[in-house]
């Protein structure tokens, strides 16, 4: 019978078998899946040592229809934490005393085969850690801001030549807009009738789409190595003080732009609201959250030049307009690449993030004085 105790073991023997593909010491205590991500398979595996001691990891399965070349987002995540990794040593930047690192698996590789051909990989599991889906305070804000900036830093130097673009045009607005009108002209779900209101909001913000990438085209903002998926639950903080210790999610670290890695926090950081909240009237932009992010951005991150610095309010206005597209087109296609737990999930996750770009809209002018006011001072 399918008992959730049946369930439960098979769980555990599923994460113990995988598990054993690492170089890990000790025996198995348990295992649980973790759900914060949208994308792939995450186990929290427990072992304990022969002296007694407890250590945890973290077991993670590549999603395949996300990323269709695991082993080229393999080869990224071993290239960006080696660089990390000596960076920290040589350069000693405070890190609050924990990296990301992978555990060997059987023949010298970073990554096993599971049953039925998937990739998997261990992490040391950061301790002490917890990760937010919403910020409760500045000082959280501020924490998570300066770790994605210094995290830029850190990533500067990686040679673009060494890190594969796993997912092409992963930020390119305007080919994801493309893409939404083409899924509204297919309608292959017959879902289009009741998301009118959303294409059209979308319709009228066609140009601004272009506006990061035009001008990276034009040779105005940098190219840079960067994270790309800077949400706030991408930071795992100090349970105790609030302290960011430790950038994870490093699936996506390729070329990209800093002002859409400043933007996702903008996106996730400032509202009180959940992603997935229904209840729009919720969503809101806290300023003094805003603030707390662009002060922790531009004190961890030293290389940003002046247009970047100008745009910060642009980058957070086009990733939560290019969120809610992406949102609005896997709802039209059927829920095929975000994780969802209802019928309308996807659609709930695009509403807000509409909303959140009319927030930011409402709030501009006070958003770009108020970041040019803390340059200056910073300057
Ligand atoms: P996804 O791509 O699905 O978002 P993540 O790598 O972000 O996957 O992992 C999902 C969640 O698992 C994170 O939000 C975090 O809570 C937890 N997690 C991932 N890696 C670690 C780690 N090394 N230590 C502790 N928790 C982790
Ligand atoms: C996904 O993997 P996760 O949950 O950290 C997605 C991001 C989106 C985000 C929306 C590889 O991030 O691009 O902005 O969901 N990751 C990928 O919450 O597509
Ligand atoms: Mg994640």
């Amino acid at each position: 019978m399918n008992t959730p105790e049946s369930q439960n073991s098979q769980l555990h023997s599923t994460i113990e078998e995988i598990s054993h593909e690492f170089a890990i010491a000790g025996d198995f205590v348990e295992g649980h899946e973790i759900n914060s991500g949208h994308i792939n398979t995450t186990y929290l595996a427990t072992y304990r040592r022969e002296s007694g001691e407890i250590r945890r990891y973290i077991l993670q399965r590549i999603n395949e229809q996300v990323f269709k070349d695991p082993l080229a987002v393999m080869h990224n995540v071993e290239c960006v934490t080696r660089h990390i990794n000596w960076k920290v040593l040589r350069v000693k930047r405070d890190l609050g005393g924990q990296t990301l690192n992978l555990y060997p698996a059987r023949g010298g590789r970073f990554y096993a085969r599971g049953e039925g051909g998937g990739i998997w990989r261990c992490y040391n599991f950061i301790e002490g850690c917890q990760t937010y889906d919403i910020v409760e305070n500045t000082r959280q804000a501020y924490q998570a801001a300066r770790a994605f900036g210094s995290f830029q830093d850190l990533v500067e130097d990686i040679p673009a030549e060494d890190i594969i673009e796993t997912i092409p045009d992963f930020h390119h607005t305007p080919k994801r807009y493309a893409r939404l009108m083409e899924v509204v002209e297919n309608d292959p779900m017959g879902r289009r009738a009741g998301v009118e209101k959303e294409i059209a909001f979308v319709r009228e913000r066609a140009e601004l789409c272009a506006t990061l990438v035009d001008l990276l085209k034009e040779g105005k903002l940098p190219a840079r190595i960067t994270h790309n998926d800077t949400k706030l639950n991408n930071v795992m903080m100090d349970a105790e003080t609030d302290e960011a210790v430790c950038v994870i999610d490093l699936d996506t670290v390729m070329p990209g732009l800093s002002l859409y890695d400043f933007g996702d926090l903008v996106r996730t950081a400032t509202s009180p609201a959940a992603e997935d909240e229904t209840d729009l009237s919720k969503v809101e932009m806290r300023m003094p959250m805003f603030e707390a992010l662009a002060e922790g951005y531009l004190d961890g991150c030293d290389c940003l030049t002046p247009l970047e610095i100008e745009h910060l309010v642009t980058g957070g206005k086009v990733i939560t307009l290019e969120t809610g597209i992406r949102f609005l087109t896997d709802y039209l296609e059927g829920d095929v690449y975000f994780k969802t737990h209802y019928g309308e999930h996807n659609l709930d996750r695009c509403r807000t993030q509409l909303r959140l770009v009319e927030c930011i809209e409402q709030n501009e002018p006070e958003m770009r004085d108020f970041v040019k006011r803390v340059s200056r001072a910073i300057n």
